[in-house]
């Protein structure tokens, strides 16, 4: 009898404690829905139809700009940097005294800044997206497959979801899980459906701690967990951004898992990121649909690039 418990409990223990997300098998995940050789993913939303539903929505022809400047002073998630060092030329001797200046960066402009996750970028072991291969792929000199150059321009119909300003928050909490009903009361309250083809982008306000408190800023931050993924999944979008660095909550509440949900948009649904985005002015002026226009560096096999988006509306 007391064995009998004790196994109990040990199952008991095993189920509480068990991952509260486990990566799907290949088999259980290619070929992808866009085809065995597909490497584009989510881009593959991008159509002249996308575009032309996107710029329906420009009205007045004003600008926002989403992208955070580039800077030494920026926060930086773990080893990454970024130093410029300007290059002062003499003026030319010419009679038009001619001067020329130019800076030599040195750093990642991958994954730096607000930054556009490709797929290259995350693996499950040494498994990427659509099953491409780390050691098939990877070369001294950038991803055969899979590269950013290949993403090119995006324009679709942007969904800002306001969570910060649902919650009556100017940002959420630090260890914030931002939920399913979190993201379907949002858009109820907002009047608002999602599209398929769509970039979802949530605000937490946490965008407010770049160069203000940058170690804060790359510590932790509220995002999206494992359930409010698979919705945003089940949407069907070309993209998901947000105003922190990893889109999701990190760390995860589920202590055994690390940024699942960089892996269930890029590795197993080939949905892009978009991180460390400036979302203060959109919030603030309450512009919750706009054409959003980004694109990627043409960075050959690069995992990922820094760029700065735009919402036209
Ligand atoms: C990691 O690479 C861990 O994160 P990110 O994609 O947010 O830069």
């Amino acid at each position: 009898m007391k064995c009998v418990s004790f196994l109990i409990c040990l199952i008991l223990t095993e189920i509480l404690q068990a991952q509260s997300w486990t990566p799907p098998a290949d088999a259980e995940r290619c070929p992808c829905k866009w085809g065995v050789d597909d490497q584009r993913g989510s881009a593959n939303h991008m159509k002249p139809e996308t575009v032309l539903r996107a710029t329906k929505l420009i009205k007045t022809g004003e600008v926002i700009e989403l992208g955070l400047t580039l800077s030494p002073t920026m926060p930086f998630f773990g080893t990454r940097r970024f130093e410029i060092i300007t290059k002062r030329t003499v003026n030319y001797p010419q009679t038009n005294h001619r001067g020329s200046n130019e800076e030599y960066i040195t750093g990642e402009i991958g994954q730096v800044g607000t930054q556009f996750d490709g797929f290259a970028h995350q693996t499950i072991g040494s498994s990427l997206y659509n099953c491409y291969k780390l050691d098939d792929i990877a070369t001294r000199n950038g991803f055969e497959k899979l590269g950013v150059e290949k993403v090119g321009a995006l324009i679709t119909r942007g969904v800002l979801l306001d969570i910060a300003g649902f919650k009556g928050l100017t940002m959420l909490p630090d260890d914030y899980e931002i939920t399913v009903q979190d993201l379907e009361q949002a858009l109820i309250k907002q009047k608002m459906t999602i599209q398929p083809g769509d970039a979802i982008i949530i605000h937490t306000g946490y965008g407010k701690l770049w160069n203000v408190d940058n170690t804060r800023y790359a510590k932790a931050h509220p995002g999206i967990g494992v359930a409010a993924a698979n919705w945003i999944v089940s949407k069907d979008p070309m993209l998901v951004g947000a105003d922190n660095w990893g889109i999701e909550i990190n760390p995860n509440p589920d202590t055994k898992l690390s940024l699942p949900v960089h892996q269930i948009m890029l590795v197993v649904n080939g949905i892009h990121l978009l991180e460390n985005m400036k979302l203060d002015q959109l919030a603030e002026k309450k512009i919750l649909e706009f054409a959003l226009m980004v694109q990627p560096l043409k960075i050959k096999g690069g995992t990922g690039s820094t760029v700065a988006p735009i919402a036209v509306f």
